[in-house]
């Protein structure tokens, strides 16, 4: 593989907001100076590539390749690229990890500042696409990673070199979903062991939450959602009782405060609506109790506490990106927990489908009937 030349390959193409993805093919140009060329083994579908799909222009913006969870092997990289070389397994993140700025440097934060968190539609160096369809015309990328095509480009900053002997279709759940979750328990809230875990949310990141919970040793680990169902599932993720927020309406944040003697000493809300980190912070002990919030709702959305209970109740309010993982650092940890046999992963897979069958993954995680749906390129 020679990494002057354009290849062309298959993608999914999101063409126009919530319509089925189109596979065709695209030309993907070489890696720019620190960016590598990666092919995709497989992907799988977080509830974010929904948003995205569904989001009409503008603030949406198409055509445009989706996908942000994945994990592959470099097939050239551009100059200046020492990190990494051709064949390597590398796991790409929409957080990058420079290691050079203070936030990188420091054990305390995932928030790179060389390369912050954003939305753009390009690339994070240079801010242009590599992505352009037969016709010549640009296709932009999605959270730095688009994965949905058989060849994408990513910056440096963004991929982790990772063991190629761990399963694929297992390790690409760490670039983005369950990090986030058992990140957010083990990076941004540290759980102890023996400790009382409220989580709002019982989807894949609440389940990730109490997978990480777990593994911290808490005690009580409560599952809070809309949908009873749900239970069964979240038992096996070592959620060990369940909270129906639909029939206690207002009387949620009373029933959970009754059923832990003051409140849970953590909470996580993993939905994205306001008013649920509301409640969550209801729900959270005076003295030490967090409230540690991974939803993201809409832009502008506004908290409302009141300062007594956030200043003297000793209450706290947090909440991170990437569960406050350093992806360099911290995805090969997980990786090792998980051939440890300390972090299961296997049960967060319900489903895995060809590259033609993306639509199908789409549709599952609409209705509700997946976890993580993995596709294989
Ligand atoms: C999310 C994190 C918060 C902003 C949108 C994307 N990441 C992955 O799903
Ligand atoms: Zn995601």
């Amino acid at each position: 593989a020679t990494g002057l030349q354009p290849i062309r390959c298959r993608a999914a193409v999101c063409r126009k907001p919530g319509e089925p993805l189109v596979i065709e093919e695209i030309i993907v140009a070489p890696p720019m100076p620190r960016e590598v060329r990666i092919r995709i083994i497989c992907t799988s579908l977080c509830h974010s590539d929904l948003t995205f799909w569904k989001l009409k222009d503008p603030p949406g913006i198409f055509p445009r390749i989706l996908g942000h969870e994945a994990i592959g092997v470099v097939e050239s990289v551009g100059k200046d690229v020492h990190e990494v070389k051709e064949g390597d397994t590398v796991i790409p993140t929409f957080m990058a990890d420079c290691g050079e700025c203070k936030d990188c440097l420091s054990n305390k934060s995932n928030l790179c500042t060389k390369f912050p968190f954003s939305v753009s539609p390009g690339t994070p160096r240079y801010g242009t696409s590599r992505f352009t369809d037969l016709n010549g015309e640009v296709i932009h990328h999605l959270l730095f990673v688009s994965s949905f095509t058989e060849y994408t480009v990513v910056d440096i900053v963004n991929v982790t070199k990772v063991d190629p002997a761990i399963p694929p279709n297992r390790a690409c759940l760490l670039s983005c979903g369950v990090t986030t979750g058992v990140g957010a328990t083990w990076r941004t809230a540290n759980v102890e062991k023996g400790s009382t875990v409220a989580i709002f949310g019982l989807g894949s990141i609440g389940l990730a939450v109490a997978e990480g919970a777990r593994i911290c040793g808490a005690s009580r680990i409560i599952g809070i959602d809309v949908n009873p169902e749900k239970f069964e599932t979240a038992k096996k993720f070592g959620v060990t009782e369940f909270v129906n927020s639909r029939t206690l309406g207002d009387k949620l944040s009373q029933a959970v405060i009754e059923m832990t003697d003051g409140g849970a000493d953590y909470c996580f809300e993993c939905v994205g609506m306001a008013f649920l980190v509301e409640e969550a912070f209801k729900c959270c002990r005076q003295g030490w109790g967090k409230t540690i919030v991974l939803g993201v709702d809409k832009p502008g959305a506004v908290l409302n506490f009141r300062s007594y209970d956030v200043l003297h109740r000793g209450k706290t309010v947090m909440g991170s990106l990437f569960g406050g993982a350093s992806p360099k650092s911290d995805i090969p940890t997980l990786l090792k927990w998980y051939t440890d046999k300390k972090l299961e992963l296997d049960k967060f897979v319900t489903h895995e489908v060809g590259f033609e069958d993306i639509n199908e993954a789409f549709n599952l995680l609409i209705e509700g009937k997946s976890l993580r749906c993995v596709i294989w390129m």
